[in-house]
């Protein structure tokens, strides 16, 4: 291929590296200021998301398991993520479209990840659906009032701790002692969660991004 020819894909792809940059250093305005540049050069806000901005985070991860990060860089990289986002959220949700279902969401007890559950959040808005969210840390019982005074279609949990995966758990079998189980479709998922994991304590179905969210809530209704 020419070189001229490659040089016109990578400016239509657009490099991103400097935002990429900016979030793993912990660089909340500069993050802000650079994906507003880009969305301002018409940048597809997924792309930036899946191809620059997660990628980000998975490097401060390595990082931090390395011992190169310690909790204050994951504390800035998670602030400069969620600066960076907030112009992207309200594009991911302006579907425009009905709302084809309801949805309660949160991160379970004990876990105050929240990056990706509100990523999930505003996917599943510009798909149309209704999402009540509860935010981080939600106790079980939490879950079970929400469920029965808003009778969703579906409840999605979200971990990213291995140590509280279980309460996905527990939220399912409190669904099931008040009789309640077989009304919602339970949706779950978080960086440590796999599908068997899914099938092992019963959940309805399992995603590993927030596009997928979309789709197997999708997929949920229809059963
Ligand atoms: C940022 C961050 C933090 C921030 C969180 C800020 C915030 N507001 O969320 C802070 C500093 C608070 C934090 C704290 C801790 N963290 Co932390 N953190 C991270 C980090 C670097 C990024 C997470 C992230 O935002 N990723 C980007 C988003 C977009 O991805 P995501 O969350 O995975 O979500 C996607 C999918 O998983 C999926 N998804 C998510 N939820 C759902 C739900 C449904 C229903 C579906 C279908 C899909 C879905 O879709 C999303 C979008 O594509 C990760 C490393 C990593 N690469 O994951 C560690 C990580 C999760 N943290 C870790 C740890 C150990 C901790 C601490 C215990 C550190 C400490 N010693 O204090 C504490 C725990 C605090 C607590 N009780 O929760 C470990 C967890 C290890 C484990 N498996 O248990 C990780 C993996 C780092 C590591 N490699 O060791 N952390």
């Amino acid at each position: 291929m020419l070189d001229s020819q490659l040089w016109a894909e990578e400016l239509l792809m657009g490099d991103f590296s400097e935002l990429h940059g900016a979030i793993l250093n912990g660089d909340d305005k500069l993050a802000l200021r650079l994906t507003k540049e880009a969305l301002d050069k018409g940048t597809d806000p997924s792309e930036l998301i899946t191809k620059w901005m997660i990628p980000a985070m998975d490097e401060v991860g390595r990082l931090f398991e390395a011992q190169e990060y310690f909790v204050p860089e994951l504390l800035l990289a998670g602030r400069a993520m969620k600066a960076a986002l907030e112009p992207l959220r309200p594009m991911l949700a302006s579907g425009g479209v009905q709302p084809t279902g309801r949805v309660v969401l949160g991160t379970v007890q004990g876990d105050l990840h929240d990056i990706g559950k509100n990523l999930v959040g505003s996917m599943l808005e510009g798909a149309g659906f209704k999402v009540f969210d509860l935010g981080i840390d939600v106790p079980c019982e939490k879950f079970l009032e929400t469920v029965t005074i808003h009778n969703p279609d579906i409840v999605a949990l979200s971990t990213l701790l291995t140590v509280t995966m279980p309460e996905m758990k527990k939220v399912i079998d409190a669904l099931s002692r008040a009789g309640i189980r077989n009304k919602v479709k339970v949706l779950v998922g978080g960086a440590p969660v796999t599908r068997d994991y899914a099938e092992e304590i019963g959940a309805d179905g399992y995603g590993d991004n927030a596009s997928s969210a979309v789709t197997i809530a999708r997929s949920l209704l229809a059963k």
